[in-house]
């Protein structure tokens, strides 16, 4: 009865926006939520992260609350962070494509995983994308491109330990309106190769998150529907690459580890044997664990699924059916095995390849790229076209602008609005947003993502 709640429970999850939820070791998937310090309320799970001076900046909401498990990976490998516009896979999709934008990964060395609750100060970043004049894309183009899989090198030279691994999308639609949406939550990680040494972080590098980005910054201000960018700057520190220190003795990683005896696993949470029995009394003692377990399954799941707890469970009916049967020598081997949902494609390379380009140029800490972007042709006054599809609205010359000419619209009487159908749907009696797909209502889904406020109310969350 209990997992049947708490399955309605997860699909109640909203399918606007994104959240981060599944996370990729050289390609290696280390399970749904599995090291991911993630939202606990499905209902607003993947909604953007405000205020930008709130602790919640750091790692999402909940995100001040350490997960069991941590997941090892050595300096220099391929760290994939899925993101995901419903967090338990109930419907595919990334993050919605009007939420074009800059990417930034960011670390934070902590002493104790467990009592750290990521806000304050040690973030530093390692690796960044923003708008490339090239190919014309954001990184959240590149994002979606890749189904939502957002990989990128983890540097070598950072002496091993503990790490909070924070990748952050900033969906600029809506920041000309004074609302850059910010979506992150993090993976907790042990660096297993690096030398046992304190990290020294340059002080231009190291912020506190919060703290780390003001609301006026350009970056954030940015008007996305005035054209292609010309010199976007990416918010938050220079990207900062360690230098390889020569490695001498590693610490070993003594807390987070899957245990041995982990027999299946659902997020952080893990199964072990249940007791031997060999009569009716042991027989469902060893079916009470079970479902005790079951319930501890359940009651960790976080937002991105409980697939696991379902495998569990159905080994838990398997054993009570059989001591009603009478063969109380157990328990029944378990062969379940761990579920995962589909990964939504091929897992990329590390993108791009801020790291490698900053490699060689450590000692001022200014990114290469930015160099580049002096020299793009953009300078020339001619204007590329833009390859993005998304509908790009009338030039907007000052943010607080009201909205630009339109047709005159009318209140919707079928339902229906948007520019095509000349239809507004404040004041009708469909409800006061205009969706997306071009449908008023008044539910989340109406008046959130993808909202037109041109046709319509909208909400911010
Ligand atoms: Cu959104």
């Amino acid at each position: 009865m209990k997992s049947v709640i708490t399955i309605l429970g997860l699909a109640s999850v909203s399918s606007a926006h994104t959240l981060f939820t599944t996370f990729f070791v050289d390609g290696e998937n280390q399970g749904d939520g599995t090291c991911v310090r993630m939202p606990k309320d499905g209902a607003t799970s993947n909604a953007p992260i405000y205020p930008l001076t709130g602790d919640d900046m750091a790692c999402g909401r909940d995100g001040e609350v350490p997960v069991p498990f941590i997941c090892p990976a050595a300096g220099g490998s391929t760290l994939t962070f899925e993101f995901r516009e419903s967090p338990n896979a109930a419907k595919p999709g990334s993050i919605d494509e009007s939420h074009q934008g800059p990417c930034s990964v960011y670390l934070k060395k902590v002493d104790d995983m467990f009592s750290d609750s990521a806000a304050g100060d040690g973030w530093f970043k390692i690796w960044e994308d923003g708008y490339d004049a090239d190919t014309g894309k954001w990184c959240v183009d590149t994002l979606i491109e890749n189904n939502g899989l957002l990989s990128v090198n983890l540097p070598t030279g950072l002496p091993s330990g503990y790490y909070l691994a924070r990748p952050e999308l900033l969906a600029l639609h809506q920041a000309y309106r004074g609302d850059p949406q910010f979506y992150q939550s993090c993976a907790q990680i042990f660096i297993e190769n690096g030398p046992e040494t304190e990290l020294a972080i340059p002080s231009e590098y190291a912020v506190s998150i919060p703290g780390y980005i003001e609301a006026d910054h350009p970056g954030l201000t940015f008007n996305l529907y005035s054209g292609p960018p010309t010199d976007y700057k990416i918010p938050g520190p220079p990207v900062y690459i360690p230098v390889s220190s020569s490695s001498g003795k590693t610490q070993i990683q003594s807390e987070g580890a899957i245990p041995d005896s982990c027999i299946l696993k659902n997020g952080n949470w893990c199964a072990k044997p249940v007791p031997t029995s060999s009569d009716v009394e042991s027989c469902w003692d060893s079916v009470d664990d079970c479902w005790t377990q079951s319930e501890q399954c359940w009651d960790s799941a976080p937002v991105s699924g409980g697939a696991g707890c379902e495998v569990w469970a159905d080994y838990c009916t398997s054993l009570g059916a059989a001591c009603k049967a009478g063969d109380y020598n157990g328990p029944a081997k378990f062969t379940g095995k761990e579920v995962f949902a589909p990964v939504p494609g091929a897992i990329p390379d590390s993108y791009g390849n801020v790291f490698e380009k900053t490699k060689v140029n450590t000692g001022n800490g200014k990114v290469v790229e930015d160099e580049d972007k002096e020299t793009t042709p953009s300078e020339t006054g001619d204007v590329e076209e833009p390859a993005v599809s998304e509908p790009v609205l009338e030039p907007v010359p000052e943010p607080e602008q009201p909205e630009p000419e339109q047709p005159e619209l009318v209140v919707s009487k079928d339902g229906r609005c948007g520019g095509e159908t000349g239809q507004t749907c404040v004041g009708s009696s469909f409800g006061d947003c205009c969706s997306k797909k071009g449908r008023c209502g008044r539910k989340t889904r109406h008046c959130t993502c993808g909202c037109q406020s041109d046709f319509g109310e909208c909400r911010q969350y």
